[in-house]
């Protein structure tokens, strides 16, 4: 039996600018759930956004008030039931939203995991590793700053691989400004770039083709969510990676992409799969179709990449590593420990459930009254 769901709206600064074709942001806004249940667990769960609607469908405040208005009076007359059940249940009266879902399927599974005395990731088919790479994010819009930056995460072995937000600028200022960054990196750094959607399929093949030749390894979104067709003929023409991300939104979605041949890589994201479950669904579509995978981020705050780390480490093939550093783009912590960046790579907890410990004080301070 639920006791409490409750829904809190948490902002945090981040520590630049992140400048992206969708949205440039300067703040992130966590929605975090906190589940009890009679038998005395916590759990929690969580989910972001980008740009409040400018990447997606659901913003916070839509979030948070469907969870407040829809889900948790459902909740609260379910009981007895497991996480598959409580899910169906809610799937039943409730369409749609699927970032909702998803921090109340975390949160489920987190008080299942701790019931159960193993860590989340075991609850979810067992890991097969205890850390997975974390690439950076380059986007403050400034070339010569993104150098310094990445030189900087080299150093300090944060990240040995980064990502490049394009699309607001012309095809050709951008790709300048990805191959002057990729020469000042050298061969040996892995450099992709996400479109965000932003190019038609006449700009994706002048840019894919100039980037391909620089030496860039991925293009991540190039045109817009439904152009399937786009993707197709793009990931046929190319030899360059091209991944699928906003397109991809749930496991229906990465079998229609995966029958298609429109991507050579999905970035699986438990959001915008609908959940943990949903995530590893798609994930097992990409194998079955010769699919690689990158693990994916909306920059959600430290429990949904933890959640993420979780599942991520399960996947039999994580070829293109993941970008699970949202945590690391804000000012704020809010565990009483932080996540384990080192090496390159985040450590995935080895304690029950999410395996991570809230500073409720410091989220009572930062949370929208
Ligand atoms: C996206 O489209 O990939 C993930 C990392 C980042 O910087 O932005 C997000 C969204
Ligand atoms: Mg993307």
């Amino acid at each position: 039996m639920y006791t409490s769901i409750e829904t809190l709206l948490v902002e945090i600064p981040t520590i630049r600018p992140h400048k992206m074709a969708v949205a440039t942001m300067q703040t992130q806004t966590l929605v975090l759930v906190k589940i009890t249940t009679d038998d005395g667990f916590t759990g929690w769960g969580e989910a972001t956004t980008i740009g409040g609607l400018g990447y997606g469908e659901e913003s916070p405040e839509s979030i948070k008030t469907n969870i407040d208005t829809y889900f948790k009076p459902l909740l609260k007359t379910l009981s007895g039931l497991n996480v598959a059940q409580t899910m169906a249940a809610l799937k039943r009266s409730i369409n749609g939203n699927r970032f909702a879902k998803c921090a109340i399927q975390t949160a489920l599974l987190d008080i299942e995991a701790q019931r159960l005395n193993i860590p989340l990731s075991e609850l979810l088919g067992g890991r097969l590793r205890d850390s997975v790479p974390v690439l950076w994010v380059l986007a403050s819009g400034d070339t010569e700053k993104d150098i310094a930056e990445a030189q900087k995460m080299i150093a300090l072995k944060r990240h040995n691989f980064f990502k490049l937000k394009i699309g607001s600028r012309a095809v050709e200022a951008d790709v300048e400004h990805v191959l002057a960054i990729k020469q000042a990196l050298g061969k040996d750094v892995s450099i992709r770039v996400d479109v965000n959607r932003a190019w038609s399929e006449l700009e994706a093949i002048k840019g894919i083709r100039l980037l391909q030749d620089g030496g860039v390894d991925l293009i991540e979104q190039p045109c817009a969510i439904d152009n399937i067709d786009a993707m197709q003929r793009l990931t046929q023409k190319f030899d360059i990676a091209i991944m699928a991300d906003e397109s991809l939104m749930g496991p229906q979605t990465a079998y229609r992409l995966a029958k298609r041949n429109s991507a050579s890589v999905f970035a699986v994201k438990v959001a915008q799969s609908g959940g943990l479950l949903e995530g590893r669904d798609v994930a097992t579509v990409a194998q079955l179709a010769g699919i690689d995978l990158y693990g994916g981020t909306m920059l959600e705050g430290a429990v949904g990449t933890i959640a993420s780390a979780h599942l991520f480490s399960t996947f039999q093939n994580l070829a293109y590593g993941t970008e699970l550093f949202g945590p690391l783009l804000l000012t704020e912590e809010i565990l009483k420990t932080p996540l384990q960046y080192q090496d390159f790579a985040l450590q995935v907890p080895n304690t029950p459930g999410l395996g991570i410990q809230l500073d409720e004080d410091k989220i009572d301070r930062l949370r929208r009254k």
